[in-house]
Formats: structure tokens, C-alpha cells, sequence
């Protein structure tokens, strides 16, 4: 059995107490909401010595976009239906997909031992100190195990006859932030490759820039940003007056229409941080905030760009 060494003594204990008759069983029992999980069912017998000659996996509610690893010597096939609800996904969101995972064909000996992989993703709908289970069932040759129990409150799997495999979750690690020009998911809108110029010594401003994606049905608007070494921010436009570039705050907000990308860039929309208590240097990341009026306040970090050549920005700022 997988045993994570981190795992304190209380988790260790629960996991002793997994049956020594199961089964079925899941390799890694423990694991964060928001992230994808790679379910590894372990078949260490057959049904009362007979052969395995299929493994059917229910994906529990909370649990979404669940692939199955194709298997040699076994068919694979698929149940999809509606979820209870509709969850956040990288493409908006989701509100059905598979429910139950099938290898069949297959003739695994009672004394032999294999796995049968899928991957799914775990929602924030299943929450740090619960359990979410994923019950299996077994065919062989004319028998069948159901691993498909659920312990009651207060109740220990190993009261049970036949536990569904269950996986621990616990609050993720606290989250580095993300990646230098990653993105961002915040409600409908994707904000990608956050980035900062870097400025020259004693520059007391530096433009921001990024895109951002409106994948919902509502607009939104960004209205703020921040970081550390900057005492203000705004939302920036550039606009001709006689002739000449200038920039003026966005009043009200910049606002991102459902389906629309919105670029903020040099030379266009950016962010203008003020004030900088430092400079800003090439190669660093700078942790940050962008604040929208519907999707609310989003952690990004800022990779910081080279001072340009082509700087739009050389010579403007007369309004700060
Ligand atoms: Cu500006």
C-alpha cells in the first residue's frame, strides 16, 4: 500500500485501517481540491479466486472531466451524464461528463496483480478534511465484488465489508504563486503573462501590461491593480492629443465584453504603477494583485521585462 511519508500518524492510522482483504484499492489516497488527480485502481485478487474479467470505476459528484488510460488486453467504455451542477473548468465550465470508467474482455488470475488508471480533476466542491469515494466494481467469472461501501459518520471503512477506495482530502500546500507569465483563472476571465518594464534608476513609474479573456456571459471590468514596491496603481489608455501619444486613466474601469480577449500592452491599454519605492529589474517576478468588479481580486505574478527600445511610453507620464 502507498503510504506517503509526510502523512501524519492519524492518516497513517486510517490507512492501516484499510482492510487487509480489499481488493480494490486507490495508490494515492490523498489529495487537494483543484487539482487533477491520477486514480490508480490496484487489483490484488480476484472474486473468491476466480479471475477478474472487469473493473468498473464511479466517478463521485465533485469530480470532474474524468479520462480513462486505455488498457491492453481489456475494452474500454464510458457512461457520461449531467453532474449535479455545472463546475469552473478551464473552458468556462462544465456540467456533465463520465460517470462510470469500464475495462472489460480482460482475464486477470486471482494470484496476479494489476492497476487501472484514469485521471480526473478534482473540484473545490470537495473540501480539505473530507473523503471523496470512488466506488469499484469487480467482475469475474460469474462472481462480483462491489467496493462500493461508504462509512457512515463516526464509522471506520474497516467496519466494512466491502469499502468503496477512498481519497483524503487536505488543503493544498500552501500555493507558490503562479508561474512567471502562466495563467491566471478567475471566475470567467484568464488573464495571461502578466508583465512588468523594467525601469531605469529612479524611474518613479512602470507600465503593466497583459491580456485577459472573458469566457463567461457578463462583462467584466478591471478597475485595479498593485504591487508591493508601487503606492498606487491605474488602468491606462493612450490616446492622440494633436498629434501626440498621451494617457489617461480609464474611467470606471477597462471593461472585458463576454467572449472578448482584451490586450493591455506598450503603445495601448497598460497598468500604471506610481510611485515606486524601487526599481523594477529585469528578470525579477513581482507579486501582485488585479482587482475586476465582478471576478474580484486575483493573486498574479508579474514577470518584469527589459526596458525597451521601443518604449511607447519614453517621454509621457506628463500627468503623473
Ligand atoms: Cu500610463
Amino acid at each position: 500500500m502507498f503510504l506517503p511519508l509526510r502523512a501524519g500518524l492519524a492518516a497513517a492510522l486510517s490507512l492501516a485501517a484499510a482492510p487487509a482483504f480489499a481488493h480494490a484499492v486507490l495508490a494515492v489516497t490523498q489529495a487537494s481540491p483543484n487539482q487533477t488527480y491520477r486514480g490508480v485502481v490496484q487489483i490484488g485478487h480476484g472474486c473468491d479466486g476466480k479471475a477478474t474479467t472487469g473493473i468498473t470505476v464511479t466517478i463521485p459528484e465533485g469530480v470532474i472531466a474524468a479520462k480513462p488510460m486505455p488498457k491492453a488486453g481489456w475494452q474500454l467504455s464510458t457512461v457520461k451524464g449531467a453532474y449535479a451542477r455545472a463546475y469552473p473548468s478551464y473552458h468556462g465550465t462544465v456540467a456533465e461528463g463520465v460517470k462510470t470508467i469500464t475495462w472489460t474482455g480482460g482475464a486477470l488470475p486471482d494470484d496476479q496483480y494489476d492497476e487501472f488508471v484514469f485521471q480526473a480533476r478534482l473540484t473545490d466542491a470537495v473540501a480539505p478534511g473530507g473523503t471523496v469515494y470512488f466506488p469499484v466494481r469487480q467482475d469475474c467469472d460469474g462472481a462480483v465484488a462491489d467496493w462500493s461501501q461508504v462509512p457512515a459518520a463516526g464509522q471506520s471503512a474497516r467496519d466494512l465489508k466491502s469499502p468503496a477506495p477512498g481519497v483524503r482530502i487536505v488543503a493544498a500546500a500552501a500555493a507558490p504563486a503562479a508561474p512567471a507569465s502562466a495563467s491566471v483563472k478567475a471566475g470567467d476571465l484568464t488573464i495571461q503573462a502578466p508583465w512588468i518594464r523594467a525601469t531605469p534608476g529612479g524611474a518613479k513609474v512602470a507600465g503593466g501590461y497583459l491580456q485577459v479573456t472573458n469566457t463567461g456571459t457578463e462583462p467584466d471590468r478591471l478597475v485595479a491593480a498593485s504591487i508591493p514596491l508601487a503606492a498606487r496603481a491605474e488602468v491606462h489608455q493612450m490616446a492622440m492629443d494633436k498629434g501626440v501619444a498621451k494617457m489617461a486613466p480609464v474611467e470606471g474601469g477597462l471593461v472585458i465584453k463576454p467572449g472578448e480577449t482584451v490586450v493591455l500592452k506598450p503603445g495601448g491599454y497598460h497598468l500604471m504603477f506610481m510611485d515606486l519605492s524601487g526599481p523594477v529589474k529585469a528578470g525579477d517576478t513581482l507579486d501582485g494583485t488585479l482587482t475586476f468588479a465582478r471576478a474580484g481580486t486575483v493573486p498574479v505574478r508579474f514577470a518584469v521585462g527589459a526596458i525597451g527600445a521601443s518604449a511607447p511610453e519614453a517621454g509621457g507620464h506628463q500627468h503623473h
